[in-house]
């Protein structure tokens, strides 16, 4: 079967009311983009000859999807995030912002209010015991290389078994979350354990599709930042741990070439011991530099829900 429909007057009337185009009241900018996502999805099932069967087996996939909480995880899986930092990339290109150590997707798993210190933390809080110490460390400079000292690196991972602080409740508050104030030379050290990859839960609405694309749900072991400082674009970033199987297959697409960096075990630590971090460590090392601007609405992060613990 495959009927044209779209065209006729009755479906373009149905799309303007669905909208809301007719009443006075309500949002213009949210009638535009309901009329247009209705259009379009009215237009695949037009194109695809969509079967009444798929299209409510795709309405209790969302479902299942909310009442799992995982709109925002299949949100990467799908590459909007990604797709949102190349505009975001070409947004500032056109502005003139582009430049410094790249972005890359927050992902759903930040925490605001992450304990401040000036210039180290302590990010694990040492229930860990099996787990690889890391001592991560960089400057945070301008365009010209000169340091930027009380930029704030906030700074959050998981845990050797891939898995992030509050929402893995077994975990202590702020378990792997900080935020480092750099120093009078830009520079920010933390002692930690190495994280481990992240898996999309198995039986998990993610997953689900994700195998009906015979994909994984799987990202290589990875740390996220937020970086900012005065007069400076703000920046969100990831780095990715060379090595890991999925360094470059990564479910949710945040990797970049730059981005990827080595771990390296020394048997000691000058700078660790300083803090009293004694014996073998890996060491992993992140410079960031920053892009300056006087726009304060870039100087901020973009607003979207997060949890504020
Ligand atoms: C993560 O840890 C993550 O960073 C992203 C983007 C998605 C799922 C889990
Ligand atoms: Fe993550």
């Amino acid at each position: 079967m495959s009927v044209k429909t779209m065209e006729t007057q009755e479906v373009i009337e149905l799309l303007e009311k669905v909208a809301g185009f007719d009443r006075p009241a309500g949002n213009d900018r949210v009638k535009t983009i309901i009329h247009r996502v209705m259009h379009d999805v009215f237009q695949i099932i037009e194109d695809l000859d969509i079967t009444p069967e798929e299209f409510w087996s795709a309405v209790y996939y969302i479902n299942e999807l909310g009442k799992n909480g995982e709109a925002a995880l299949l949100a990467p899986g799908l590459g909007m995030d990604k797709y949102l930092d190349i505009r975001m990339d070409a947004e500032d290109e056109q502005a003139g912002l582009a430049g410094g150590t790249p972005r890359t997707i927050e992902g759903p798993l930040y925490v605001a209010g992450a304990p401040m210190s000036e210039g180290f933390a302590r990010l694990d809080d040492g229930t860990d015991t099996g787990a690889e110490v890391m001592l991560l460390k960089g400057v945070v400079t301008d365009e010209n290389n000169r340091p930027l000292a009380n930029a704030i690196v906030d700074v959050w991972h998981a845990d050797s078994k891939g898995a992030y602080s509050y929402f893995d409740p077994s975990q202590s508050e702020y378990n792997l979350r900080r935020r480092i104030k750099t120093d009078a030379e830009g520079r920010y050290l933390a002692q930690s354990i190495i994280p481990s990859g992240y898996g999309c839960p198995p039986e998990g609405s993610t997953q689900a599709l994700l195998t009906q694309l015979g994909r994984h749900g799987q990202r290589p072991a990875h740390i996220h930042f937020f970086i900012s400082a005065p007069g400076h674009k703000h920046l969100t970033t990831q780095i990715n741990l060379a090595g890991d199987k999925y360094t470059y297959d990564d479910f949710a697409f945040a990797t970049r070439d730059e981005l990827v960096v080595e771990a390296r075990p020394v048997t000691h630590s000058a700078q660790g011991e300083r803090h009293g971090v004694t014996g073998p460590v890996t060491e992993v090392e992140f410079n960031i530099q920053l892009v300056s601007t006087d726009r304060q609405d870039r100087q901020a992060m973009h607003q979207r829900q997060r949890v504020m613990a």
